[in-house]
């Protein structure tokens, strides 16, 4: 799993594992040394890694030496979670199909940076969390499972973000799990679960349990 920061997200995988989600986490990385999710691997007994990028001149030599750390644990997933770096589509080519990312906004609505504030200042109604897998178009590639929730009276972004996030615990392990148990296929610019192409992503209602 590659992280940047907190590490929620990993603590809702880890969690997840400790009850019957049958992946096995072989490594945690991060870009960032000081990030709170290292200390979660480490307490989980899951090998945690810094690869500092403002150690490398440029986002292809960090990205051709991420590529070769990840590589090195042989996935069969890698899971973006608050990882905050963009990838070069070298990265992204090798790890095709095996690249989910978790992003806070119901996309396509919001790529980027700052979803929270830029759904308030639209006046947004509904907001969300998308889970998609990864490809060279940044926030772009196929759409797997998203969660909405209403954007309430005195929500600024913090109190959106936590909602969001809460949210985020849910899909991802499930997403996970369907990956892991060979359900989940990326095909072209399309997700297919059991074997079935998806004519868009599939859709959780705010605190609904997951579907089976
Ligand atoms: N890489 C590719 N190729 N495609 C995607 O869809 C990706 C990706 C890398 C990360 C996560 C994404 C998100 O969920 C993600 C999706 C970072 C930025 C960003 O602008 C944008 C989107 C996402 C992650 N990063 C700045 C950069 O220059 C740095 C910002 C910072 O360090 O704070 O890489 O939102
Ligand atoms: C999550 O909300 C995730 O969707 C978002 O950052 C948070 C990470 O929280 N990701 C991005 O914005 C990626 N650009 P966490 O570290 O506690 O899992």
């Amino acid at each position: 799993m590659l992280i940047s920061g907190n590490g929620s997200n990993l603590q809702a995988v880890i969690d997840a594992v400790a009850l019957d989600l049958p992946v096995d986490i072989r490594a945690v990385i991060s870009n960032k040394a000081d990030a709170y999710g290292l200390e979660r691997a480490r307490n989980a007994g899951i090998e945690a890694w810094v690869l500092d990028h403002t150690q490398y001149p440029d986002r292809e030599s960090y990205d051709q030496v991420l590529a070769e750390l990840v590589a090195s644990f042989k996935p069969g997933l890698v899971i973006l979670a608050g990882f905050m770096r963009i990838l070069s589509p070298h990265f992204v080519n090798k790890f095709r199909g095996q690249l989910l990312n978790i992003h806070p906004s119901l996309l396509p609505k919001y790529r980027g940076l700052h979803t929270h504030q830029r759904a308030l200042d639209a006046g947004d109604l509904v907001h969300g969390a998308s889970v998609h897998f990864v490809t060279e178009e940044l926030d772009g590639g196929p759409l797997v499972l998203q969660i909405r929730l209403p954007i309430e009276n005195g929500d600024d972004e913090e109190k959106l973000a936590k909602k969001v996030l809460s949210q985020e615990h849910i899909i991802y392990p499930a997403v996970i799990r369907w990956f892991a148990d060979g359900r989940l296929r990326m095909k072209g610019n399309s997700v297919s679960k059991d074997g079935v192409t998806l004519k868009g992503p599939l859709g959780m209602r705010y605190h609904e349990a997951p579907p089976a």
